[in-house]
């Protein structure tokens, strides 16, 4: 049996990075996983070929060469999704689609695709497969049982060509204990934290040893530290001895929850493990906000002081920050700049509220009659699936004016400067510059240095880092391709300024 997995087309995006990429010369961040992991569900004898079309083409001769096509999908694809599915349709071949675009809509696709296998594949793959031995197959194949992580096989790293991405992806836990009004996560992967065993996450560790990779590897955990006391007391441990056994092959980053900071045990442990980078739903600065979304972990805490506690430990912060909450007053678009600025968050990701389908606050907000559309996947395109409380004229141009706030080029590379400065990097992370990064030098010299509306800022950067903080100029050429990447990103914002 022949299997092509794909993994569709996702925009120029935030979190593409697209801008970025073409510095080092690198198609997309991250590996599809989802694609990787099912493939090791997949019987052994089967012939498997990944296409991810962030990466490369797709070609017809691949299509024609698979007898079942799998595709998997975050909303975001769902145009390019589309395509895939007409042009498998019109070779005839049969379409099977799983993932969280198909978990969460699955509606939109039950007349155009052969077979939706929903939900975590562990749990549903493996009836679709027996059906297929059976020659019974059912049109949809979904759960409400989440899966037992102790028995998800390692992800196959051999499928990718791991040159082209920024960073590799391993996954230790799904589901999260909190319950976030707006976030979809509890709906696909639970309250409960299900966690991989030591020895699973230390085998998936060494087989992206084994490919090659010396980098960063992004443990892709929708709340890293949901379950603080195995992390504590057996994951870190056993993650930290393989890591010193390879003299620091890699370095970490991940997402979690912002009570990182009330735990200096946990920050020191991920510190020697050599994590170097944690992104925070912080949200917003809005007390009234939060207590909306129901999220209070972020009530607890001085949110500030508590980003700096992290910053302190090595580890930078990215930061997730909305506009849009019923609560928000029109005061809360400057506070959001000025926490920005204050905290030193270079990636902050500030989106508009939406309210994806399945989530608590959609439901809330169609009992209200107050959603208006689907949400485009999109939450930086000025696109609102719901009537929100403000304004709606206000809240964008409040948004414009916080995006301009943190990413024109001259308050950008400010941020940057007073972040470097009191910035001490997790030491055992190392920096290894190769052929690849020597190109990305020269190109960011011209496309920077040269051609750049911002040269002036670029250059004061770099020779304050030079005779300042030399060993930090990997950093400081790393951000100032990140901001070109978010000028371009929110360039339409920035025209609109100028005209
Ligand atoms: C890593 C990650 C990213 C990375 C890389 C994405 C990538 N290449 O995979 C980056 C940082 C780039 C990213 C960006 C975004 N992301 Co993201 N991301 C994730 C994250 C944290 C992990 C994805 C992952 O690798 N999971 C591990 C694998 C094993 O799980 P999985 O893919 O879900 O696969 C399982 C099942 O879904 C199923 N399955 C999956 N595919 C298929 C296919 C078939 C055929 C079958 C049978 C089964 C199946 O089986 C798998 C095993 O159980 C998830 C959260 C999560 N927990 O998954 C969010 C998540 C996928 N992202 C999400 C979003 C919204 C985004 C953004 C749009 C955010 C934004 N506002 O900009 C951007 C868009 C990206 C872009 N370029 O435009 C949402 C998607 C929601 C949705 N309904 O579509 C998620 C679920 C998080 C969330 N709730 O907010 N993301
Ligand atoms: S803490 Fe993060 S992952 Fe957990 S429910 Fe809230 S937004 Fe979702």
């Amino acid at each position: 049996m022949n299997i092509l997995l794909l993994y569709p087309q996702y925009p120029e995006t935030f979190w593409s990075f697209k801008y970025a990429l073409k510095f080092v010369s690198k198609r997309a961040v991250n590996p599809p996983l989802g694609l990787m992991t099912i493939s090791s569900i997949l019987p052994e004898s089967w012939k498997k070929k990944l296409i991810d079309l962030n990466v490369e083409k797709l070609r017809e001769k691949d299509i024609l060469w698979a007898d079942y096509v799998f595709i998997s999908a975050m909303n975001i694809q769902e145009k390019s999704v589309h395509e895939i599915i007409d042009r498998c349709k019109h070779l005839e071949k049969k379409v099977v689609c799983g993932g969280p675009l198909f978990t969460e809509e699955p509606e939109k696709f039950e007349n155009q695709v052969d077979h939706l296998i929903l939900n975590e594949a562990e749990q549903t793959l493996p009836q679709f497969l027996n059906d297929l031995k059976e020659g019974k197959l059912k049109p949809i194949y979904q759960t409400d049982q989440f899966a037992d992580l102790k028995n998800t096989p390692t992800p196959d790293y051999s499928l990718i060509r791991m040159s082209k991405y920024n960073t590799m992806s391993i996954q230790l836990t799904r589901g999260c204990p909190f319950n976030c009004e707006f976030c979809d996560i509890t709906a696909l992967f639970g309250h409960k934290v299900r966690i991989k065993s030591a020895d699973q996450i230390l085998k998936e560790l060494e087989a992206i040893y084994q490919s090659g990779w010396r980098k960063s590897v992004f443990f892709v955990d929708d709340n890293f530290i949901g379950n603080k006391k195995i992390l504590k007391s057996t994951i870190l441990p056993a993650i930290i001895q393989w890591m010193e056994a390879k003299k620091y092959p890699f370095s970490f980053l991940t997402e979690a929850s912002i009570n990182l900071a009330n735990d200096e045990e946990l920050m020191n442990l991920m510190e020697k493990a050599g994590f170097n980078s944690v992104f925070i739903g912080i949200e917003t600065t809005e007390l009234s906000s939060l207590k909306e979304c129901g999220k209070t972990q972020n009530m607890r805490l001085d949110l500030k002081q508590s980003v700096f506690k992290i910053q302190k430990k090595g580890m930078e912060v990215m930061g997730g920050f909305i506009l849009g909450f019923d609560s928000d007053p029109v005061s809360i678009f400057q506070k959001q700049i000025d926490f920005i600025r204050e905290t030193g968050i270079i990636s902050a990701m500030v989106g508009l509220l939406n309210a994806p389908k399945k989530t608590k606050l959609y439901n809330r907000l169609k009992k209200e009659n107050r959603i208006i559309n689907n949400f485009t996947g999109n939450n930086t395109d000025l696109s609102i699936n719901f009537l929100p409380k403000m304004d709606k004229k206000i809240l964008l141009e409040g948004y414009k004016k916080v995006i301009k706030g943190i990413y024109d080029g001259k308050a950008y590379y400010h941020r940057v400067k007073d972040f470097i400065k009191r910035f001490t990097p997790n030491p055992r992370v190392k920096h290894r510059p190769g052929f690849i990064y020597l190109i990305g030098f020269f190109r960011i010299f011209t496309r920077l240095g040269i051609a750049d509306t911002y040269r002036n800022e670029y250059w004061n950067l770099f020779f304050w880092t030079l005779f300042n903080r030399p060993k930090l100029m990997p950093l400081a050429l790393t951000y100032s391709v990140y901001g070109y990447h978010f000028r371009k990103i929110f360039k339409d914002f920035f025209e609109e300024k100028n005209r």
